[in-house]
């Protein structure tokens, strides 16, 4: 797989750029693809290695994949321009690659999708605008919603809301409806799916994929060339090629799904994979195809496998929530990414790296995602995410961890969770309310607590759990921005009949907990 050039036979041939993100078959831009003739350009570059610093996992996993799928379409007879992260004349930006593929031989087009991300798409954009060679930017088909039907959907609402959405892609495609009804005679099933864990019941042995050879080069690779970059790779276990997806969705769908929605939303200490899907890294790769996903899933319930409540979860998830979000980023950005609804202005704390901290709900997401580049829903949501947002941590450096730090990660589904979801930066897009949440909640959906320095009955003092410390106090300094929100009425109500020194003194209780937290910003 060295770099190659193509010889002209026919006319020029075409030169079809495909992205890390972008490793499928039926690709827009590798359709219409003349084998003999065209040339495939990949590059490994430090700009998309480096923009955040992602997670060594992350950079493995996305060149194994990438190396992976050259080998496969050379194994069908395609030229391949691949571009290694250690090739001498390597740019280093994608732009740069593709300049540099013109300049070695001449080509008649370029070709590409578009991309995924807004600051790549950008550059792209502009290097279409301005060369010589007529560039082609295809639409990414492997979404099954298009722009133009989002944009359509979204025309004229004052709110947008993930179940309107999600109810309109159900009609669109069909799954879970009877007649045009959906089945079992309600579009959402969630209401089902916030139980604790039992006691006593723990999660199944989850099928991972152990690194083949091309994963363990890349791995060598990152290890060698990104020593500084977050996270450690012993444990890397994500698929790299469609068949090894297949593999773990297979297994997922007959082993795990049954009991997907029971536990959804609950949290256990070291046990990172609950009864999740493990597919979001191969989703987003293009390992896998998400309206493939779901028809699968309809098909578990449909014979009796699995019950309607898990079912209609997960397609939720990925008909809904990934639509929606990936809708919402391109409808919105690039403004979205300088929202801060709520001002906030702290700095990360150090242990949102390095997991030094006694809050045991913290140190365990921290430690699954330094280990494994994951962590699950609720824990992205209610402990990091939550806790970003009470203390006030200011958006670009949320965006920058959850960036970085897990390998499903990239611009257009991460941004709207986190500056939408799980923080409200952007101050009700995504969500209509806060998840704002004390202790109370991580109690009931976890084990967590047990094991925790901090006492999660506690309200007040140094060993009060520090979300209860914080949870009053946001309301309190957030009231201007927040009290016209009615879905927040209750809790100003409570605030309201607090009254006013009792108030101060919550915001004093959670200002100190933010400098006793946020006092661990970076050592050294
Ligand atoms: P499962 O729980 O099994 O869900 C099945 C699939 O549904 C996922 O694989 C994913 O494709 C899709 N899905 C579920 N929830 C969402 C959602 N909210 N948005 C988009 N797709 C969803 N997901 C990413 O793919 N990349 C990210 O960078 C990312 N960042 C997040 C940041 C925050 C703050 C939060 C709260 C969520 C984020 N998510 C992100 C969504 C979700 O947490 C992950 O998709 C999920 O944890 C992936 O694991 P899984 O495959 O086991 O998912
Ligand atoms: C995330 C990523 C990384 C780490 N490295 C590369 C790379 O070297 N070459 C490449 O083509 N793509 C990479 N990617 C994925 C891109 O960043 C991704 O395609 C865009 O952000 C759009 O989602
Ligand atoms: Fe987390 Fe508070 Fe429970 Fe400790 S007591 S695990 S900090 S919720």
């Amino acid at each position: 797989m060295a770099e190659t050039s193509t010889r002209n036979n026919e006319g020029r041939a075409t030169l079809r750029l495909v992205l890390g993100d972008q490793l499928s078959d039926g690709l827009s831009a590798l359709r219409d693809l003349d084998p003999g003739r065209d040339v495939v350009l990949m590059a490994e570059v430090r700009a998309e290695a480096t923009y955040v610093g992602h997670h060594k996992q992350k950079i493995a996993l996305i060149f194994a994949a990438m190396r992976s799928f050259a080998l496969r379409l050379e194994g069908r007879g395609v030229t391949i321009r691949y571009v290694r992260i250690g090739d001498p004349g390597n740019t280093h930006s994608i732009v740069g690659e593709v300049e540099r593929a013109l300049a070695d031989q001449p080509f008649g087009a370029v070709v590409m999708t578009e991309c995924g991300e807004w600051r790549l798409a950008e550059a792209l954009s502009a290097f279409a605008a301005s060369s010589a060679v007529s560039t082609e930017i295809r639409e990414d088909d492997r979404f099954i919603c298009t722009h133009d039907r989002f944009r359509r959907w979204a025309s004229g609402k004052s709110q947008l809301r993930m179940e309107f959405f999600y109810r309109e892609m159900r009609k669109a495609t069909g799954i879970l409806l009877d007649d045009g009804q959906p089945v079992g005679g309600t579009w959402n099933y969630d209401a089902e799916n916030r139980k604790g864990l039992t006691r006593g019941v723990r999660p199944p042995k989850r099928l991972r994929t152990p690194p083949d050879a091309v994963a363990v080069g890349a791995i060598a690779d990152v290890g060698r060339l990104f020593p500084e970059h977050f996270g450690t790779t012993g444990a890397f276990g994500w698929p790299t090629t469609a068949e090894q997806a297949e593999r773990v969705l297979a297994d997922f769908l007959s082993q795990v799904l049954p009991r997907f929605g029971d536990w959804q939303d609950a949290m256990a200490m070291g046990e990172p994979w609950m009864w999740h899907g493990l597919i979001s890294t191969s989703i987003n790769l293009g390992l896998l195809d998400p309206l493939d996903a779901c028809r699968r899933a309809e098909v578990e319930y449909r014979s009796g496998r699995a019950p309607l409540n898990a079912v209609e979860g997960f397609i939720r998830q990925i008909l809904g929530w990934r639509e929606f979000v990936r809708g919402i980023y391109w409808l919105k950005v690039p403004e979205y990414r300088q929202r801060n609804f709520l001002d906030a202005d702290r700095a990360l704390p150090w242990f949102f790296w390095s997991g030094e901290t006694d809050m045991a709900c913290v140190a365990d997401v921290v430690a699954t995602t330094r280990d494994n580049a994951y962590a699950h829903h609720i824990q992205r949501l209610m402990v990091t995410g939550n806790l970003a947002m009470l203390l006030g941590v200011h958006p670009d450096a949320v965006d920058d961890w959850y960036l970085s730090v897990y390998a499903d990660a990239y611009e257009w589904v991460e941004m709207p969770n986190t500056r939408g979801m799980a923080t409200f930066a952007d101050g009700g897009i995504v969500g209509s309310k806060p998840y704002a949440a004390s202790g109370a909640y991580i109690d009931r959906m976890s084990d967590y607590c047990g094991s925790c320095r901090y006492d999660v009955k506690a309200k007040t003092g140094e060993k009060a759990c520090p979300f209860n410390r914080l949870y009053w106090g946001f309301l309190e300094r957030n009231r201007p921005r927040l009290r016209d929100n009615v879905r927040l009425a209750m809790p100003y109500r409570t605030l309201d009949n607090f009254g006013p020194e009792r108030r101060a003194a919550l915001l004093e209780e959670a200002e100190a907990a933010r400098t006793m937290l946020g006092a661990v910003i970076r050592p050294g």
